[in-house]
């Protein structure tokens, strides 16, 4: 067995005005919770510090209020002036969290390039152990020309992910896990050390690119936070006849039918965390699920606000699935597969 508690602390709307600090204090509420819990990792949305601003035309100055410094130079992300007390409760807490973040990467031509990231902080680390750039930037650059429209403007203020999908090993949470380096040997599927895992952002959960390349490196965890629009039909290009409680309905169906499938394809749980509700009056789905490697839903949540999904799993539910349906190393046929990188 190799047992471990993990929670999604979606998180409710999260309003242009909100200060910072109030953020900051909703997040650590939920962390409290997980505490009191026994759970052992919680993660948090996409760009979970601030309303999802990708929705909104912004100058330049104002999209730095929604950026987090992350200069290796000077701690990086864990040393954040707007984030620290998140990293340092958590630490204090000895959980490890997953969480989104908005990240301003210096250069050294003195320039700074955005990514939508996340890190995960390990507490027995006392270190951020892995760091991914979300790959699949969706919307547009320029914005909609539709009075009303909702906008998403990620290719305008982010550049896609350049770090690929590095599975990355978590210690400290799994008792008498066989000591193995920290990093993930390629091909590794032992599922006896530190749990290997994987990060992926919302847009990203889509793409079976990303969920393989984690399941090919033996990932038993993935993580997911998310901001989905309930209702855009200028961006799903749906009929705008519609109506909002279908696009809803659809866009929670689409999002549980990716997490399940891909769960179950790569024989890996799946840990998938909304920001959800009317953030000034513009309404993301809810649909927080913690998902099982044969697909089925451990966990989900039963309100758009903050609330804490936990779930206690079995990491060693996944040889089953590595071992026979999906034993990448005797089932697949990659000098097949060319077109998938080639196009
Ligand atoms: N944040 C993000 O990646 N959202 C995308 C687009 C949805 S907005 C209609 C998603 O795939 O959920």
């Amino acid at each position: 067995k190799r047992p471990l508690k993990v929670a999604a602390a979606q998180l409710g709307p999260i309003h242009i005005k909100d200060s910072r600090d109030s953020v900051l204090a909703r997040m650590i509420a939920l962390l409290n919770q997980a505490s009191e819990q026994a759970v052992q990792v919680v993660a948090f949305p996409e760009l979970a510090f601030t309303t999802f601003f990708p929705r909104h035309l912004l100058q330049d100055e104002e999209i730095d209020s929604y950026l987090e410094l992350d200069d290796e130079k000077l701690g990086g992300i864990r040393q954040s002036s707007n984030v620290k007390a998140l990293f340092d409760h958590a630490e204090s807490l000895g959980i490890d969290i997953y969480v989104g973040y908005a990240e301003k990467s210096p250069q050294p031509d003195g320039n700074f390039i955005h990514y939508n990231s996340s890190v995960y902080y390990s507490a027995a680390a006392k270190k951020v152990v892995g760091k991914y750039r979300k790959v699949h930037l969706p919307g547009v650059v320029e914005p909609f020309k539709e009075p009303g429209a909702t906008q998403q403007l990620e290719k305008r203020y982010f550049k896609p992910g350049n770090l690929g999908f590095p599975a990355f090993r978590a210690p400290g949470l799994i008792e008498n896990a066989t000591k193995f380096s920290d990093a993930v040997e390629k091909g590794s599927m032992d599922g006896t050390g530190d749990p290997i895992m994987g990060m992926l952002i919302c847009n990203d959960r889509r793409w079976a690119e990303g969920w393989r390349s984690y399941g090919l490196q033996g990932a038993e965890l993935v993580f997911c936070g998310y901001n989905t629009t309930a209702f855009a039909p200028q961006l799903w290009g749906a009929s705008t006849e519609i109506s909002p409680e279908e696009a809803e309905a659809d866009a929670v169906f689409h999002h549980k039918l990716s997490c399940q499938g891909n769960s179950y394809m790569n024989a890996c749980f799946s840990v998938n965390i909304a920001k959800a509700g009317s953030e000034d009056g513009h309404p993301l789905i809810a649909g927080t699920i913690i998902v099982h490697p044969n697909g089925r839903i451990l966990a989900e949540s039963k309100s758009k606000d903050d609330e804490l999904v936990a779930a206690e799993i079995d990491l060693a539910d996944c040889r089953r699935g590595k071992e026979k349906t999906f034993a990448f190393h005797k089932h697949r046929r990659p000098e097949q597969y060319g077109l998938i990188v080639e196009r």
